[in-house]
């Protein structure tokens, strides 16, 4: 187990919270991957339920917002979100839900990539409050869901990088 994995992704949860965390591992080196997860200007990079993102304040250090918007179909429109925290050595990224028209209150996840020579692991984990009006159950399914497809996007466009850079260095 990495040695700043625990440290990244231990939380503290109240009794009306839920926490979970979803791995991923995706067959592009750690720089490829970081160059996407780092760009907290532009998540729907990589987010396929957000439509837009604008920053509102900072510059992409810890303490810049931005307010991204939800496609239709999904129970909420809009989401305020405040970056946490942008550590390009250990390849950190956590950012909390500060407001907005959804029903994730208190959201706030942590993201870490982890490489090796096959490639790079991606943890995020998360805490939120459980709605009013649903379970805990229901609500980590509903985030896991999310995060999961995020990921998974996220391995998609990664490995198409490193396939675009292998081809580039073999002068194809
Ligand atoms: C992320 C993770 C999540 C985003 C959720 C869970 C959200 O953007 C969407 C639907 C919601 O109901 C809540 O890393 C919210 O972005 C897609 C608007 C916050």
């Amino acid at each position: 187990v990495p040695n700043n994995l625990l440290h990244y992704h231990t939380h503290t949860v109240g009794p009306t919270q839920c926490c979970s965390a979803v791995v991923q591992t995706i067959s592009a080196p750690i720089d490829a991957v970081w160059s996407v997860v780092r760009r907290f200007d532009n998540p729907q990079a990589y987010k396929q339920f957000l439509k837009s993102c604008h920053v509102i304040l900072g510059d992409g250090d810890v303490g810049t917002l931005r307010e991204v918007k939800v496609i239709s179909g999904l129970p909420a429109a809009s989401s305020t979100e405040r970056l946490e925290i942008l550590d390009d050595m250990e390849h950190v990224i956590s950012f909390s839900v500060i407001g907005g028209d959804h029903r994730l209150n208190n959201y706030r996840s942590v993201t870490t990539l982890h490489g090796d020579d096959k490639g790079t692991m991606v943890v995020e984990s998360y805490v939120v409050d459980i709605p009013q009006g649903n379970t805990k159950e229901e609500t980590c399914v509903f985030v896991d869901t999310i995060v999961r497809l995020n990921l998974q996007s996220l391995a998609q466009i990664a490995q198409n990088m490193a396939t675009i850079n292998t081809s580039k260095s073999l002068s194809l």
